[in-house]
């Protein structure tokens, strides 16, 4: 924006400077060519990449250069198609005419005014909107003031006052500006992004090639090699601006993949002991089940839950009970040597093992080779059955004609190991599962 506003008042003041010469000396409004009107086209570049940059994210630097060359290539285009001329050439093909220079100014402006209006609309966050509501200001204003200045000063050929209105909106800029508010940067209340806003977001970047490229094939009738490098220099900046547009969405999208997995990770691990969590393991029964259903296989689930495990806490504290259960996790895992099997942890100090494919004389051999994996760690404990920690397990097998459901196998499992509880503890007892053809 300050980029614009300077070349905008550099245009002015020299433009003022030589009215007021003008002026004073009682001459003629010359009609020869001052490069002020250059000055004024390359003005309103900043605002129109400023106008067009997406709304609430950041835009990556190579897109804006791309843009800026883009826009600045269709502003020289634009100067040379309203003035004939190639600058500092001073070939010119025909002067061009003051209404036409009025209607070029007056068309510009309302543009901008649109487009301001759209951006405000567009918004989404407070400060963007504090924005775009100031530049709206400033170019409605601007445009009424320029619109007057143009119509008073263009019907003479005596130069007079009215000139001096072109800098008035610069003026008011000024004082917009002084006035606005500051508090409002950082805020963070943001407004949801409706269709507006992606069109915008989607459809901007476009407006500036379509631009280049009609400008260009324009160009290109009076001064065909200039055109034709131009609309080369279109094909080349998009097919650049793709390129970077395709590296990012891939950067993003494996960004976006590696946090999905590591969520995806966390939402279904236990945090204690690295095994899966209980929401894997009702996952994992579910679709297991169905699984054995539908291809008539047995599977198993064994419930394990750690003896006297209270005492441990109470005895040694919760950091060593934590520590155990780390230990006792690893020790159960180490035991479940198939890729299909799930240990969990299914609650407290209790874990949960779904094995596909597994009848019960397999289960009991898992289930004997856990309890011994626990003994071997050999930790701490005092209780009635002896000074190390240890494990019961209670197992319940779907046999390829039980029926049933998954809840049924949870319950007999659980049935099965409070049994090895009230035997004893430290045993492993299975659940008699009732033998019906498979209802579901
Ligand atoms: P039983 O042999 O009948 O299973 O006796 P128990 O003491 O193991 O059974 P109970 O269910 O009464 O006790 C379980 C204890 O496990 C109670 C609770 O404080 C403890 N516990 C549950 N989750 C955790 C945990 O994440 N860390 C620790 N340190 N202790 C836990
Ligand atoms: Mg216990
Ligand atoms: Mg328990």
């Amino acid at each position: 924006m300050a980029i614009g506003f300077w070349l905008n008042f550099a245009a002015l003041a020299v433009r003022a400077y030589i009215y007021l010469v003008t002026l004073l000396s009682h001459r003629q409004v010359s009609e020869q060519i001052d490069y002020t009107d250059l000055l004024m086209v390359f003005a309103y570049i900043p605002f129109v990449i400023l106008l067009s940059l997406p709304s609430g994210k950041s835009y990556p630097t190579p897109l804006l250069w791309v843009d800026a060359i883009q826009v600045i290539i269709a502003g020289y285009l634009i100067y040379i198609k309203l003035f004939s001329i190639i600058p500092f050439t001073q070939i010119s093909v025909q002067p061009i005419s003051v209404e036409r220079l009025i209607a070029f100014y007056n068309i510009a402006d309302l543009t901008f005014c649109c487009m301001a209006a759209l951006r405000f609309r567009a918004s989404t966050t407070k400060d963007e909107k504090n924005f775009y509501r100031a530049y709206c200001w400033f170019i409605g204003v601007s445009t009424i003031l320029i619109g007057l200045h143009n119509a008073l000063a263009g019907q003479t050929d005596r130069a007079g006052y009215p000139e001096l209105l072109g800098v008035a909106p610069g003026l008011f800029f000024c004082i917009l500006v002084y006035f606005l508010p500051t508090e409002s940067r950082g805020k963070e209340s943001t407004y949801s992004r409706n269709k507006l806003t992606i069109f915008l977001n989607t459809a901007s970047p476009l407006f500036y090639t379509l631009s280049l490229l009609v400008l260009s094939i324009d160009a290109a009738r009076n001064y065909f090699r200039f055109g034709m490098s131009t609309i080369a220099a279109a094909f080349l900046l998009y097919g650049f601006r793709s390129t970077v547009l395709q590296r990012s969405y891939e950067h993003s999208e494996r960004s976006l993949e590696t946090v999905r997995d590591k969520l995806q990770e966390i939402l279904l691990t236990d945090q204690l002991t690295g095994v899966a969590n209980r929401r894997c393991f009702d996952q994992t029964l579910e679709s297991e089940w169905n699984r054995a259903v539908r291809g008539k296989n047995p599977m198993s689930l064994l419930l394990i839950d750690v003896d006297y495990f209270k005492r441990l806490n109470d005895l040694f504290g919760h950091s060593v009970g934590d520590e155990c259960l780390v230990r006792v996790a690893a020790a159960l895992h180490s035991a479940l040597p198939r890729a299909g099997d799930l240990l969990a942890r299914y609650g407290g100090e209790e874990f949960a093992a779904i094995l596909p494919h597994t009848d019960q004389s397999g289960a009991h051999l898992v289930a004997a080779r856990m309890q011994d994996a626990v003994n071997k760690l050999k930790i701490q404990n005092e209780s009635s059955i002896g000074p190390y920690i240890s494990i019961s397990i209670g197992i319940a097998t779907h046999g390829p004609h039980s029926g049933g459901s998954p809840r049924i196998l949870l319950e007999a499992s659980d049935q099965a190991l409070y049994q090895a509880k009230t035997n004893g503890r430290n045993r492993i007892e299975v659940a008699m599962m009732p033998t019906s053809p498979s209802s579901s």
